[in-house]
């Protein structure tokens, strides 16, 4: 567990490297054409990356809300969740720290799921998610939308583990790896687009890997 203190080093120091435009190669590029995204390096392991305060959840507790602008707004409960169908992904993670890891295999919910099931009001044009942490980011309901995007709870077979956001987090593949919510318990419907935690502090407002969009223009 880290303190208060480190985070806001850790905020201090993310947020420099955004005004500098650290690790940006100034390319762009296509995913049809390139996997590995411009300024990217691979690796085998996974490294854990968050604001240091990793919340432990009991199935019993756990709860996931969806409100604002949905017909059906819902709560899920662990069970209830559960009882949605589980499917099978495979994609590749890449990180805004330069880090891309190949091959991961996912169990979870389809994102398309749970929207047929809450029914977005055609206002809806954003999403805020909310973590257990405190940690909040923002997506487009466009980016939301994905195929590839799931409420993931298994990666290569096994539970996700507290550390990488077990029970559950999202994984959003076509995004840098922060619009990935771990410990996800919230998801507000918005009507416009607002600056979840880290695009506050200098990141991008939508983080294309392959356009490199790192950093917010200003
Ligand atoms: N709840 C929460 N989700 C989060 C974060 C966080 O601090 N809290 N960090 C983000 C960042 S910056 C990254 S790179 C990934 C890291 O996920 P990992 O630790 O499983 O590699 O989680 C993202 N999701
Ligand atoms: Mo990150």
């Amino acid at each position: 567990m880290s303190s208060e203190d480190d985070v806001t080093k850790l905020t201090a120091t993310k947020r420099k490297w955004a005004a500098e435009g650290k690790f940006l190669t100034g390319r762009i590029s296509r995913p049809d054409t390139e996997r590995l995204p411009p300024g990217q390096h691979l690796v085998k392991n996974w490294p854990v990356l968050d604001l240091g305060q990793q919340p432990e959840i009991s199935p019993l507790q756990w709860r996931l809300d969806i409100r604002g602008e949905v017909e059906s707004p819902l709560t899920f409960t662990w069970d209830r969740f559960l009882a949605l169908p589980q499917r099978d992904f495979l994609s590749d993670i890449h990180c805004v720290t330069t880090w891309s890891r190949y091959d991961n295999h996912w169990r979870g919910v389809s994102v398309r799921d749970l929207l047929d099931l809450v029914h977005p009001r055609p206002e809806a044009d954003a999403v805020m998610l909310t973590s257990y942490d405190g940690y909040t980011t923002n997506l487009l309901l466009s980016d939301f939308a994905s195929e590839e995007a799931l409420l993931a709870t298994h990666w290569e077979g096994e539970p996700l583990t507290a550390e990488h956001g077990g029970p559950m987090r999202l994984i959003l593949p076509h995004l840098y790896f922060w619009k990935s919510a771990k410990w996800l318990t919230r998801i507000d419907f918005l009507r416009r687009d607002q600056p979840g935690f880290w695009e506050k502090n200098g990141y991008h407002m939508r983080g294309d890997p392959w356009a490199e969009e790192r950093y917010s223009d200003d």
